[in-house]
């Protein structure tokens, strides 16, 4: 593997386009402070949402046309013929979700000796036709510019996922205790009783699930971010508004709603609970690292082409399983994406052999290294050549 000298200075801009949510700003803004943090890259930012991009660190403020946060240089990308004040190229330039970088900047790199290295960060799939496509060229059709796809991916000869070097230890010193009385105001629950965190788009199933957890014969308790999920609970429980720091019950079902956190204690969540709702991109890596029982929301695409993705990534995570298990994930999952009722019971029965599975497959996703270790070591064969 090549490397880049451990004093070679790179400069690293990073184009994002919000489409929509939080996804696209939360890979982006996760790479952008894992170059900076763990790989002495230094990293500008260009987002054109800032709205969004406060909601996950609140330090960024959405009125300034340029700031510094956590040691990252972020400028609003205003209109897409914006490229910042100076034309000053990085070295390295990552293009985040094909958002079409600004033409006076392609004219600006093509111009620039040596040429910087871009990169084509594509989303994350689990499909196998990834790995074959990952750090391919991908010619530019009017300048010869170094252009190659970076494809995230959750096998063997892809980009893997981020994960930031010191997670795990967070992971351990977590104090779970101390989180339900800060977060939730309440004690840790504990016997019988399963805590389910919810974070997921508008749902048709959600209904069916809700009656099923309030009418279960051991409690759930649900954690509830603030968000596009929140008017279905609070149709449930009749009440106007499930909106932060709100409670409701109904038979076995507790559910808490909680505020819209920073990024990085997002996690935290997912720690506390037993199992995890997890929707788009980055909440969905963030629960194998959590290493619980999770059930993913994907991101729905025209013509349904999130269903192969979705297939992918089922059958990277229940390759190991029994057929009896990894049919009741695949099931729930699918439910969970629109085909049939989810079946609670059938799923939970599970959960013992999904702890066990979570453990192992976040060592199986190790092994493709960190996303951004991969990123860095793809940069430095590009620069060698
Ligand atoms: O928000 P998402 O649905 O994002 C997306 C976008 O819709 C995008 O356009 C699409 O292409 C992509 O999914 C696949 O889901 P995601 O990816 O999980 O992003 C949510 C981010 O919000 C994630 O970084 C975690 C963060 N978050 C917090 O920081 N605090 C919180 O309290 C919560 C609930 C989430």
């Amino acid at each position: 593997m090549t490397t880049l000298a451990a004093d070679q200075d790179i400069a690293c801009d990073i184009f994002c386009a919000v489409v929509d949510n939080f996804g696209d700003i939360g890979v982006c803004w996760r790479l952008a402070r894992q170059l900076r943090a763990e790989h002495g890259w230094r990293v500008r930012l260009f987002v054109d949402d800032l709205t969004a991009f406060h909601a996950l660190c609140p330090q960024v403020d959405a009125t300034l046309a340029r700031q510094d946060a956590l040691g990252v240089t972020i400028e609003h990308w205003r209109a897409p013929a914006h490229a910042g004040d100076t034309l000053a190229i990085a070295d390295v330039v990552i293009e985040a979700f094909a958002c079409e970088l600004p033409h006076a900047y392609i004219a600006a790199m093509a111009r620039r000796d040596p040429k910087p290295v871009w990169i084509n960060f594509e989303y994350l799939s689990g499909e196998d036709w990834v790995a074959d496509f990952h750090k391919r060229p991908s010619p530019h059709p009017r300048y010869a510019l170094d252009k190659s796809f970076f494809f995230p991916g959750l096998g063997a000869g892809t980009g893997g996922v981020l994960k930031e070097r010191d997670l795990d230890a967070r992971r351990a010193r977590f104090d779970a205790d101390a989180w339900w009385h800060e977060r939730v105001g309440i004690e840790r629950p504990g016997g019988e009783a399963t805590v389910v965190s919810l974070f997921a788009y508008e749902n048709p199933a959600v209904d069916g699930l809700l009656a099923q957890w309030r009418d279960a014969d051991a409690p759930v308790v649900l954690l509830v971010p603030e968000g596009r999920i929140s008017g279905a609970l609070a149709r449930f429980f009749g009440i106007p508004a499930f909106a932060a720091g709100a409670s409701a019950r109904a038979g076995a079902l507790r559910a808490h709603a909680l505020g819209f956190v920073e990024q990085p204690l997002f996690d935290e969540l997912l720690w506390a609970a037993d199992i995890n709702f997890v929707r788009g991109e980055d909440s969905f890596v963030r629960a194998q690292w959590a290493m619980k029982p999770f059930v993913w929301h994907i991101y729905p695409q025209a013509d349904d082409a999130h269903v192969p993705k979705l297939d992918a990534a089922l059958a990277h995570y229940t390759r190991t399983l029994q057929k009896s298990a990894r049919d009741a994930v695949a099931r729930f999952w699918h439910a969970w994406n629109g085909a049939g009722m989810p079946d609670w019971a059938e799923f939970r029965a599970h959960r013992h052999t999904l702890e066990r599975r979570a453990v192992k497959w976040a060592a199986e996703l190790e092994d493709i290294g960190d996303l951004a270790g991969n990123l860095v070591a793809h940069v430095a064969a590009r620069m060698a050549r």
